[in-house]
């Protein structure tokens, strides 16, 4: 994997017209590098913007062609423990946490009587089901999750840290403990908003969620081997 060049999509959000975007600056640009690339989608395609649904499919499109990969937010569990769990908490943490635009956004497409779960394509559910929680390129040091890594434990960390960690431990590549797992490793990870819809960029971590569904861009970083991370915005 290691001489491929990664274009890293942060938090989508159900912005479809901003994803649509990117996707043509991100094919324009790696037809311009005439250099093999891969899409990766860091998680949170769903939730509080207005085409969940249609978001989902064009990720679900690219990943069987073989241009991208993508792995699970919190977000996505959300969905998928409101669909799974029979105690309507669930559902409701998920609906006042953005999942409500999702809903309505598969019940335009699908419809449903009574319960919102004969909206959702099955096949989507099998695709998010089956996301990966992390992508670890260890040619390039390269580590995809959606919120970030414990960095005492990594490569051991558990998917909850993987997919909600906030944790100033992370943030602060300066409270890194000194070990070898994290020698020379880059988390590219979204999930935390950046204050100025700008990406954040240290030298352990790059965070792309500018805040799409926010009033920001929506965000690619551009990792080519050997040069300094770029950046695509739409
Ligand atoms: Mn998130």
């Amino acid at each position: 994997m290691s001489d491929l060049t990664y274009y890293a999509i942060g938090d989508v959000h159900g912005e479809i017209g901003k994803l649509d975007r990117l996707l043509e600056y991100i094919r324009e640009d790696a037809r311009r590098l005439a250099a093999a690339h891969r899409i990766v989608f860091l998680g949170d395609l769903v939730d509080r913007g207005p085409d969940s649904r249609a978001v989902v499919e064009r990720a679900m499109a690219a990943t069987a062609s073989g241009e991208a990969l993508a792995i699970r937010g919190n977000h996505e569990e959300l969905m998928l423990h409101a669909f799974d769990k029979t105690e309507s908490i669930g559902v409701y943490f998920w609906a006042e946490n953005g999942g409500d635009e999702t809903i309505l956004s598969y019940a335009r497409v699908n419809g449903y009587k009574d319960d919102f779960r004969d909206a959702i394509d099955r096949a989507h559910l099998h695709w998010l089901r089956a996301l990966p929680v992390t992508i670890h390129d260890q040619a390039r040091g390269l580590v995809f999750v959606h919120g970030g890594i414990d960095p005492q434990k990594f490569p051991h960390c558990s998917d909850e840290v993987r997919m909600w960690t906030r944790s100033p431990k992370f943030f602060d590549p300066g409270r890194w403990p000194k070990r070898p797992e994290l020698d020379g490793l880059v988390v590219v990870h979204g999930h935390t908003p950046t204050s100025n819809f700008e990406p954040h960029v240290n030298p352990r971590r790059i965070n792309v969620d500018t805040g799409a569904c926010f009033g920001g861009p929506l965000t690619a970083a551009v990792l080519a081997p050997g040069e300094k991370p770029r950046f695509l915005r739409a």
